[in-house]
């Protein structure tokens, strides 16, 4: 049925099978490494029969859950279907599925939320137990079994050396052409035999363009051609625009103050719509010539590729929509050398977040009058995607700025608020807040400025009297008046949101 150009091993031939075969080798319990990342370069056509072979040992009255492991996110036919399924047991390190985060809210999914740069470090070093089956997308497999990887790394090169067995899903869709475009580093080891990770410039390339791939380990080989998920983005909103714009308007401030090239920093952008939108406000600006050091290749990014704003982009995956999918695929000779994908432990890797000085730039939920950051916690108790790499380029960055719209749902949530009901990155992290009010640039303020700052240029102006008479009640009644709270008010706003809807 596929043409055989892409599948060069001859010893690797017997193993090619259907999906359903494949899905029969999984026995309950097993635990997974599959690819994926972000929606792009994830198993398409096992995890699709491996849910319905769950189905039908829950039909006969018998357990079968698996333990999944990937990049981070998925795809509806892989976290959405394994999770209607009940047959995920632990799911790491990222998730964004629908499905998925109601089983992890209802308690019915063990979910590790991991820093996306640590997890190949946890395989390895056997904290999360042992891996059996590796199942890894790609686009070709050469003579000697090597392997062409697809439109993410993600941790396949640690789940392919980590497991005991590997399921490999060929997908004749990709644009065979992308080979070349990755770069696999062999270089990395466990402590204290560590050595330096010789990269200093975002575009370096210090590794190999195909993953390794012991052929004894080989059980299936699957034939797909199967689409990447690709869900479109919203084009940018005012709010959205607005926020772009405070962004620009603090680099151009930092740029006549000396304190970034008239090229920026290697940029980090986290993923989402208001993410996408910000990416859009450069193209518009002075830049040329700027690079990325990010985990993913937004539609915003090509197009500054396109414009020559950007000149470079290292990531780990691809996130795009299907018109840019679509502009990738034709025009691939050109983005062919200006793109490098890196497995991500080396596309988040805090030496070189701090050495190349990233501008890192993602989302929040709610962000306290004092700085600190929540991105993963609804209310404090549920969970909505993970924090993903936002902590890897957070901590260690140049420049760590945080976005949003002032109000959620309607008005109803201030994204500002007197005390986070979970914290993901400390004051200590988080440099820069930005919602369509204004920009707060927290560096060298001690927490009393910072609150004053925060409520002035971010709050939306239906919270700014309450979150301020909140601040000056806290300093003149509060019992320390380093961080001043009100500990029996600080979490009332949440517990009014739950009790009336309004916080
Ligand atoms: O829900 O669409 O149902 O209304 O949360 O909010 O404003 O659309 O923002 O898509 O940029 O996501 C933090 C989730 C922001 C994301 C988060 C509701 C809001 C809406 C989404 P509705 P927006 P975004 C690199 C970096 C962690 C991982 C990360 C994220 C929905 O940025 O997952 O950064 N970050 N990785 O209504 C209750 C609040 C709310 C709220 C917003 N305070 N309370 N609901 N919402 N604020 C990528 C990777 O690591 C892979």
């Amino acid at each position: 049925m596929f043409s055989q150009s892409r599948m060069l091993c001859p010893q690797l031939k017997s193993k090619i099978m259907n999906a359903k075969q494949a899905a029969e080798l999984i026995p309950p319990g097993a635990t997974l490494g599959m690819s994926g990342f972000t929606g792009s370069g994830h198993p398409k056509a096992l995890p699709t029969e491996l849910a319905k072979r769950i189905r039908e040992f829950h039909q006969a009255g018998k357990e079968f859950k698996i333990n999944l492991w990937t990049g981070a996110s998925t795809a509806p036919e892989l976290d959405g279907l394994l999770a209607q399924a009940k047959g995920i047991g632990t799911r790491l390190p990222f998730q964004s599925d629908p499905d998925c985060r109601k089983q992890i809210n209802e308690g019915h999914i063990n979910y590790l939320d991991l820093h996306l740069s640590e997890v190949s470090q946890y395989a390895w070093s056997g904290f999360l137990g042992k891996l059996n089956i590796a199942v890894i997308e790609v686009t070709a497999i050469h003579q000697d079994g090597s392997l062409v990887p697809s439109s993410s790394i993600g941790n396949n090169k640690t789940w392919i050396e980590q497991a005991d067995k590997i399921i490999i899903e060929l997908n004749h869709q990709l644009p065979i052409a992308i080979e070349g475009m990755h770069d696999i580093y062999y270089g990395t080891a466990l402590p204290p035999e560590r050595k330096p990770i010789m990269m200093t410039k975002a575009d370096d390339r210090i590794g190999e363009t195909l993953l390794r791939c012991p052929l004894e380990k080989v059980i299936a080989i699957v034939e797909t051609a199967a689409l990447d998920r690709n869900t479109p983005f919203n084009s940018p909103d005012d709010t959205s625009q607005k926020i772009a714009a405070h962004i620009l308007d603090f680099f151009d401030r930092e740029i006549k103050l000396g304190r970034l090239p008239k090229e920026l920093l290697p940029i980090q952008s986290g993923v989402g719509n208001i993410p996408n939108a910000v990416l859009e406000g450069p193209n518009a600006g002075p830049y040329k010539n700027l690079t990325a050091f990010t985990e993913v290749i937004q539609d915003g990014m090509l197009t500054m590729l396109r414009s020559g704003t950007l000149k470079a982009a290292s990531a780990t995956a691809f996130s795009l929509s299907p018109d840019a999918m679509d502009e990738f695929n034709r025009n691939i000779d050109f983005y062919h050398d200006k793109i490098i994908l890196r497995q991500q432990d080396i596309s988040n890797h805090p030496e070189l977040v701090r050495r190349l000085g990233v501008i890192a730039m993602n989302g929040l939920l709610e962000a306290d009058i004092y700085g600190n950051v929540n991105s993963t916690h609804i209310m404090g108790t549920k969970m909505m995607n993970g924090i993903g790499g936002a902590g890897d380029f957070a901590r260690n960055g140049y420049l760590s700025i945080f976005m949003t719209p002032s109000t959620a749902k309607n008005g109803s949530i201030s994204a500002i608020v007197p005390m986070v009901s979970h914290v993901d990155q400390t004051e200590h992290d988080v440099k820069v807040i930005v919602t369509e009010q204004g920009l707060a640039d927290l560096r060298g303020l001690s927490p009393k400025q910072r609150a004053q700052l925060i409520i002035k240029n971010c709050a939306h102006p239906d919270y700014k009297e309450r979150l301020t008479d909140y601040f000056d009640r806290a300093c003149t009644s509060g019992r320390g008046m380093h961080t001043p709270h009100l500990l029996e008010e600080s979490l009332s706003w949440h517990l009014n949101y739950e009790k009336t809807g309004q916080m």
